[in-house]
């Protein structure tokens, strides 16, 4: 039967799920938290059935439950490092994030490089992490080839998501999260699951023919959103957050793993901006500006990017995730495992 859980009932219950797989309890919470709120948010392409993947890539022996992130030797410059240690990214942004933070406010602008990571979640909790201290914030990384380049017709590139916040004073912040590619490829996942055909102009098949049937979609290459805009920037998130930072791009990570069936190894980049100081001498307060811009916005009618999800996080904390019979007995299966 469906249920209904309050957020940090659901959360205890995919912690105890990724402790019974063997993870320690850094690994577990950290990425019990991610996915919790990708289900009280409404984002079902990286909630809850991102968990068959992440125990998956566990048995398979490519990544490391047991991992603890350790923070480079610190230089006390603009770039921060933390070593994931072949775990999750979660935990190596939460070590990282007090760091990052204090360099941004005192450079202006400050880098968290996250090395030899398994990345699976979306972004935004990282960004909005970052905007609760009243700075910006743009992250990005690749993921496995699984994105044709504008005009090709076989994988190259990842789905590549790149998220920027923004702190409003007093309110939700200003998110974007998106995939490079026209949709996530968790969006595809759960057209395959429900049987339902995906909107043209998504998904070339093997023979590069443009298709609308998922399974077909999976074992061809996704589309870059956007032609050859949403091309260049996959490119350029695979130079900054795969080359620049010395590690694996969307090729080499395909590479590495064998398969699309598991969650990506890679880096990420994560960079912090304080307003203030980019500001600093030149008139106005930028975020009362930016608060002149987004009413222009919403006053033509149009919505900000995470308003649904922020309507859907206020719902859930008054009344709880509810969950499909069929995950509800998910969640259940994997807790005897
Ligand atoms: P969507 O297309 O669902 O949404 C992209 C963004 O646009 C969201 O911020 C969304 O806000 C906003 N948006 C959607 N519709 C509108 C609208 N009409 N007006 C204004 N804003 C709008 O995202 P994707 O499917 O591309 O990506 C989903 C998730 O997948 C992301 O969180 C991403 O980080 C993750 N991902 C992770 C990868 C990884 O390797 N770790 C790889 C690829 C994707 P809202 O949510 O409020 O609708
Ligand atoms: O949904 O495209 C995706 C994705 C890839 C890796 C993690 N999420």
């Amino acid at each position: 039967m469906h249920q209904t859980y309050s957020i940090e009932e659901l959360q205890a219950r995919v912690r105890a799920v990724l402790a019974r797989a063997g993870m320690n309890d850094t690994q577990a919470k950290a990425l019990s938290r991610v996915i919790t709120a990708g289900e009280r948010d409404a984002c079902k392409s990286h909630g809850i059935y991102r968990i068959e993947g992440t125990l998956r890539t566990l048995k398979a022996g490519k990544v490391r439950g047991d991992a603890l992130p350790r923070l480079h030797p610190d230089t006390g410059g603009a770039i921060v490092r933390v070593d994931a240690m072949g775990g999750f990214s979660n935990p190596a942004f939460d070590l990282g994030l007090p760091v990052l933070v204090e360099r941004a406010r005192h450079f202006g602008l400050a880098a968290l490089v996250i090395n030899d990571c398994t990345h699976f979640a979306a972004l935004w909790p990282e960004v909005e992490a970052i905007t609760e201290h009243g700075l910006a914030a743009l992250v990005m990384c690749p993921s496995y080839a699984s994105v044709a380049p504008a005009g090709g017709t076989r994988p190259l590139m990842g789905t590549n998501p790149l998220a920027f916040g923004w702190p409003r004073p007093g309110g939700d912040p200003y998110v974007f999260d998106f995939a490079t590619s026209v949709a996530a490829r968790g969006e595809i996942e759960l057209h395959r699951r429900a049987g339902t055909p995906l909107p043209e102009g998504w998904a070339l098949d093997a023979e590069g023919r443009p298709t609308t049937d998922p399974v077909a979609a999976l074992a061809g290459a996704m589309l870059p959103f956007g032609g050859h805009k949403g091309s260049a920037i996959g490119t350029m998130i695979e130079l900054l957050a795969g080359v620049m930072i010395g590690d694996l791009t969307s090729p080499e990570a395909l590479e590495h793993l064998g398969t699309t069936a598991l969650a990506p190894t890679h880096g990420e980049l994560i960079l912090a901006f304080s307003p203030a100081a980019f500001a600093a001498g030149r008139p106005g307060d930028p975020l009362p500006r930016a608060e002149v811009l987004f009413q222009a916005i919403t006053g033509q009618g149009a919505r900000l990017p995470s308003a649904r999800r922020f309507a859907a996080r206020a719902l859930a904390r008054r009344d709880g995730i509810t969950l499909t019979a069929a995950e509800v007995d998910q969640l259940d299966r994997f807790l005897a495992l």
